[in-house]
């Protein structure tokens, strides 16, 4: 090997950590009008969601894009979580860690006091193919009646 190519896999093996690097993101749940804001996150591969529950009860878990306000098997669920209304608790968070980037994450929120808030449009996506179908996600969401759930087919 020529001191060149070691230099430039010297170089290659710094900048690996950097490419690979976990970012955190955010996501508040139910302090603004009782919705996940943002309701789609873009996450790489490693990275940490932290849902922030600031303010009344609430929940984050996982459903199908077919079928959003039930939870999907073997699906994460946060349970319900949340300080009610004495906003002088701490906030609570729960967090997740992305590990299929190339794998779209629907979710919804299971309270259902005073109605079910998934009904309401509270959900959300972790990289959602497309803005577009997040607003078909969401606008199933509220179509569902408790029996039977809506079921929805996949637009690319
Ligand atoms: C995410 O929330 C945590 C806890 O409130 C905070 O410490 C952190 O700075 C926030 N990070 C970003 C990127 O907003
Ligand atoms: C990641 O998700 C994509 C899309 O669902 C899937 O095709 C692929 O097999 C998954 N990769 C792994 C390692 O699970
Ligand atoms: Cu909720």
């Amino acid at each position: 090997m020529t001191n060149g190519a070691m230099l430039l896999l010297a170089l290659v093996l710094q900048l690996v950590p950097l490419i690979s690097a976990q970012s955190v993101h955010n996501v508040s749940v139910g302090v603004e009008g009782s919705f996940f804001s943002p309701q789609t996150t873009s996450a790489g591969e490693g990275d940490i969601i932290n849902f922030i529950f600031g303010g009344d009860i609430h929940d984050v878990t996982q459903s199908s894009f077919q079928a959003p306000c039930s939870p999907l098997p073997g699906g994460f669920s946060s349970g319900l979580m949340g300080r009610g209304p004495d906003f002088s608790l701490p906030t609570l968070m729960w967090s997740m860690t992305i590990t299929n980037a190339s794998m779209p994450i629907w979710f919804f929120c299971a309270a259902t006091r005073p109605t079910s808030h998934c009904q309401e449009g509270m959900v959300g996506s972790i990289n959602p193919p497309s803005q577009d179908q997040f607003q078909q996600f969401q606008n199933a969401a509220k179509q569902v009646s408790s029996t039977p759930a809506v079921s929805l087919s996949v637009q690319q």
